[in-house]
Formats: C-alpha cells, structure tokens, sequence
C-alpha cells in the first residue's frame, strides 16, 4: 500500500467524496452555509481520514491536486443546489497553504466559478493563520482578489498554533472561526469564559463574523449566543453529512 499512490487514483476514480456540516446563525438557527469536508473510503482500507492523508499530500506535493479537486467538487456541488434550491447558503472549502502561494490560484478560483456559472457569494475559502504566513505577500494579495470577487474568507482554527494579532490587521477577512479547543473547555457560566468573550469582542471590533466551531452540548450553543457569537458549527447542530443528506437536513 502506497498512500501516494493510492491517493492518485482516489483522484483519477473520484473516490473521495465531499461531505457538508452546517455553520448555522444562532439568532435565528439559519444554516449560512456548509463546510466541505473530504471523505475517503478506500476499497480494501476502508475509511481513511483526512488527518491519515492531508499530511502526508502537504509533505509529498500531493496537496495541490487535492486542493483543486475539492475546489471543483464543491463548485460542482454548488452548481447542482442551484439548479434545484433557492441557495440561501454558501459553501466553505478549507485550502492549504501552497495554494495561497501560487499566484495565479485566485484567479484559477474565479476561472472555475465562471465556467461553473456558479456566482462568488456562494463560495468560501477557510485557512489557516499558519497557511497565510507561508507566504505572507502572495497570501494577501491572493485574499484581496478572492474578496474583491465576493468569494468569502474564513479564518479557521483561530487562537491555535502560531496565533498573532497583527495577521488580523494584515489580512483582509471575512469570518473568524473559533477553534473547537475553546469550545470543549467553555464553563458553565457565562462570565467564567474570559477568552471566548475576548475573541468574539475582537471579531466585533474588527467587523469580522464569528463563527464558534466544536459546538457539542445546547449549554456552549445558548452561552455563545449570550455572548454574542454570530454562528456555531458542530456535532450538536449536526456532523458533516453527503449531499444528498445535507439538503434533507435542511428541511
Ligand atoms: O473532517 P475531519 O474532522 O476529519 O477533518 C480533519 C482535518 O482535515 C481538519 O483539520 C480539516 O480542516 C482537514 N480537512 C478536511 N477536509 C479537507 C479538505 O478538503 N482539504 C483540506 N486541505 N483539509 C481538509
Ligand atoms: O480544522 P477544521 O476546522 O477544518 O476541522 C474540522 C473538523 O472538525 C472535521 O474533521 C470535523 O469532522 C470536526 N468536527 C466538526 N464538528 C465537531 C464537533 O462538534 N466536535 C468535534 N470534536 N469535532 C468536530
Ligand atoms: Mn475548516
Ligand atoms: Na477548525
């Protein structure tokens, strides 16, 4: 069994398969949009997840392919909904860092969005603050000409690893996405939960939406909305699900 091998011809044979998790407004439980989350089961393996695979592509020159191939699945997908749902939701696509410093990669993305028909609003790209400071003046200008085509930018995992302040200054957002850490470790009552205040506070002054991501139990989903948290994601709204599912759901 060799994964890079194995992870070309889940390419070349569309094994992996896209599935949706739910990013809902916790003023009025809206679904605002879906995170794309690639799922692989492997014929004689079995399922293999992406913290088995997504390493090793980013190590191995895989990432790439992988990158543009959820890309176009998610754009594809989009596609589909509209031409049977009024799509009140965007779809949220999480990219890695070589992709933010290739320099054509936004306009790849706007390509790929036209030749799909598929308007920019409908689409969100999440990363990393450690993908963005790969390659801190490709990434900015990849970010301002996403944005200036209305496709969205979503921090992901905020508040872990490299965490500086002065990224959110520098990078032009759209959403910052608290990382499930804090989530998990949320006390029961609202004033014993400094840092989670903080960072949506921050968000605020920022003019950035925040979305709170792990949301597990109705107690973190009612505290993050006391505290003004705009969106939540997690196993208690509902866990990534295919897209046959993920439309069901929403109704
Ligand atoms: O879905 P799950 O919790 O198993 O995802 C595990 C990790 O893999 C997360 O960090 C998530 O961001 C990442 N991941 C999931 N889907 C994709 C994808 O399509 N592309 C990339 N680059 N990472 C993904
Ligand atoms: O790194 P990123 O935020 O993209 O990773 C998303 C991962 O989090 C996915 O693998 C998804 O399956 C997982 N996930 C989604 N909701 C929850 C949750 O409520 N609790 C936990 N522990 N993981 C979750
Ligand atoms: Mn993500
Ligand atoms: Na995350």
């Amino acid at each position: 069994f060799k994964l890079g091998l194995e992870i070309k011809a889940a390419l070349a044979q569309h094994h992996f398969k896209l599935h949706y998790q739910p990013i809902i407004c916790l003023e009025t439980d809206d679904t605002l949009g879906f995170e794309a989350l690639i799922r692989w089961t492997h014929q004689t393996q079995g399922a293999i997840t992406p913290d088995q695979f997504i390493p090793f592509a980013e190590k191995n020159g895989l990432i790439g392919l992988i990158d543009h191939y959820v890309l176009s699945q998610s754009i594809e997908q989009i596609r589909l909904w509209r031409q049977n749902y009024a799509m009140p939701f965007y779809v949220s696509v999480n990219v890695s860092g070589l992709a933010f410093s290739e320099p054509d990669f936004a306009t790849a993305v706007i390509q790929k969005l036209a030749e799909a028909d598929v308007p920019a609003r409908y689409l969100a790209i999440e990363i990393t603050e450690r993908a963005l400071i790969e390659n801190i003046e490709q990434a900015r200008l990849c970010l301002k000409q996403l944005r200036q085509h209305g496709v969205k930018v979503l921090l992901d995992d905020f508040g872990t690893g490299y965490s500086s302040l002065s990224y959110l200054n520098e990078f032009k957002l759209d959403v910052l996405k608290i990382d499930r850490s804090f989530i998990a470790n949320m006390k029961p009552r609202i004033q014993d939960n400094p840092v989670v205040n903080t960072v949506i506070a921050l968000a605020k002054t920022l003019n950035l939406k925040v979305v709170a991501e792990g949301v597990e139990t109705s107690l973190q989903r009612q505290l993050l909305k006391e505290l003004g948290c705009d969106a939540g994601q997690g196993y208690w709204f509902a866990k990534a699900l295919p897209a046959a599912d993920a439309i069901k759901w929403l109704r």
